[in-house]
């Protein structure tokens, strides 16, 4: 049985949900506490346990347990080839990793400032420095 540690807001969970769906997949949701005051604190103790970046999505199955998107999307179409999600050449699937990666890493950042807030403001002024998006939402000084 497949076991999908999910949350409300998180989009890097619904990347992999849409996979397992798409894929016609059966899966256990476990959706972790998430609120505007303190985000994903404190966290799901089993996401602690096994993602080192205490992040979802984080999946098991069989007693393989993953975690990160990309990675997780990646395995379901290797074990689950049935109905596969990434194309068939290896120039295809590289062009394809690519778009994922500029969606997740460089689309994201730069449609943060139109989001609405997601998550707290951090209280460690070296990540909110980090992140000048939310400076203007976080009630904090920048530091
Ligand atoms: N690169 C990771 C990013 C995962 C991520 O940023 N997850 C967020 C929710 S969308 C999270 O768990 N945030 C809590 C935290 O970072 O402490 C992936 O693709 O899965």
């Amino acid at each position: 049985m497949i076991t999908l540690y999910s949350g409300p807001l998180s989009l890097f969970a619904r990347k992999v949900e849409i996979a397992l769906r798409e894929k016609g997949l059966p899966f256990e949701r476990v959706m972790v506490p998430f609120n505007q005051t303190t985000g994903y604190d404190p966290k799901h103790p089993e996401v602690l346990a096994l993602n080192p970046k205490g992040q979802v999505p984080v999946l098991s199955d069989a007693g393989l347990v993953l975690y990160d998107s990309t990675v997780i999307v990646e395995y379901l179409d290797e074990a689950y080839p049935e109905i596969p999600l990434y194309p068939g050449s290896p120039a295809e699937r590289a062009r394809c990793r690519l778009d994922e990666l500029f969606a997740d890493e460089i689309l994201l950042q730069a449609l943060k400032p139109l989001m609405h807030r997601t998550g707290p403001c951090p209280a460690d002024p070296a990540r909110r420095a980090a992140q000048p998006a939310r400076r203007a939402q976080c009630h904090r000084p920048a530091g």
